[in-house]
């Protein structure tokens, strides 16, 4: 055996048995670098004779491209290898079936707030919002209600500091509204309110709905209209309607809406407490007072307002009896709706 051949059987059968990239690296460093064995036989040309020397130059340059030849394609043969074991290892499967997220759903609140801005804005109302945080002026005084309105202390009003409340209704963003636009206007005002109370049936926080519109030759022949076609947008075309006088300091005349009850049909239940009647509003014409305090000439203008609960539509729509029960966000309650 030459030792060309024996250099080659060597270097063959360590590449053979190196099976890392780095392995291959330190077999070609101790052949081909620049300490490596063709540089040791380079460097001992000069060991032979002037007139062999040129074919053993040759040979060891035919040696060394063979090594990069044969290095090559190891190297290209273990990248390969180091590839595929990459891509095993980090297989994904594609078919595999899914983990599905649990989903919430919307509270029954708001489905019903949307539906309301829905069916009034079919009537050609706008929605306005205002602040919680209120000015007391905004919240009482400018709806009627002074400091001694025994009106006033119907409401247990969150006072945050002198003259700013948590508002106790959304009559403010009107006040707001007809402050920066004339007549005509007419809006829906739906929000958060708050009031110090807390049971069955009462939320310290709950949602409203409230409306205004101000035009001239506004009557209460409108009013009851637009509620009749409310209530039966909302509950369904047969339910009766009626309209029962009352009072509140922003309106004159008022009036409590009530609807047919939609458990027994009118007959008497243990919902309506055998009156065959739900209450689902107050209204009333929009008082003098306050126009004048929103600066509206009443003797060109005058106006409707109404204002309902949304919970208590909700649960009248959906026959819920526990108010707290929108309020604990239990996805087995809320994913009903
Ligand atoms: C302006 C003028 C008048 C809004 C009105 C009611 C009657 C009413 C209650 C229903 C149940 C509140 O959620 S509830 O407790 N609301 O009865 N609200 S009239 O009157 C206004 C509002 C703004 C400028």
């Amino acid at each position: 055996m030459s030792l060309h051949d024996s250099m080659v059987a060597d270097f063959t059968a360590e590449i053979n048995n190196t099976d890392s990239i780095q392995g291959l690296y330190n077999v070609k460093v101790r052949y081909l670098g620049k300490k490596g064995l063709i540089s040791e036989l380079n460097k001992r040309l000069g060991e032979i004779s002037p007139e062999k020397r040129p074919e053993a130059g040759a040979e060891i340059q035919k040696v060394r491209l063979l090594f990069e030849e044969l290095y090559g394609r190891k190297e290209a043969e273990l990248k390969t290898a180091e590839r595929n074991t990459t891509l095993f290892s980090e297989k994904l499967d594609i078919t595999m079936p899914g983990v599905s997220a649990p989903s919430g759903s919307l509270n029954p609140v708001y489905k019903i707030y949307d539906e309301i801005i829905s069916i009034f804005g079919a009537m050609g109302y706008d929605v306005a919002t205002g602040p919680e945080a209120e000015l007391e002026y905004y919240n009482f005084e400018a709806l009627n209600m002074p400091k001694w309105h025994p009106a006033r202390d119907m409401q247990d009003t969150f006072y945050l500091s002198e003259n700013v409340v948590m508002r106790t209704h959304t009559s403010p963003v009107q006040i707001r509204t007809m402050l920066k636009q004339k007549p005509p206007v007419r809006i829906i005002a739906p929000g958060k309110v708050y009031r110090s109370d807390y049971d069955m049936t009462h939320s310290p926080m709950f949602h409203q709905v409230e409306g205004l519109l101000v035009d001239k030759n506004v009557s209460m022949a409108d009013l009851k209209g637009t509620l009749a076609h409310f209530v039966r947008q909302m509950f369904g075309s047969d339910i009766p309607v009626r309209f029962r006088a009352s009072y509140f300091p922003f309106t004159e005349p008022s009036m409590e809406v009530d609807m047919g009850c939609v458990m027994c049909g009118g007959g008497g239940c243990r919902v309506c407490k055998g009156a065959g009647w739900l209450e689902i509003a107050g209204s009333g014409m929009v008082a003098p007072e306050v126009l004048k305090a929103v600066h509206v000439n009443v003797h060109k203008y005058s106006g409707f307002a109404f204002g309902m609960g949304i919970e208590r539509i909700a649960m009248i729509k959906y026959g819920i009896d526990d108010l707290r029960l929108f309020f604990e966000n239990n996805l087995k309650f809320i994913c009903q709706f």
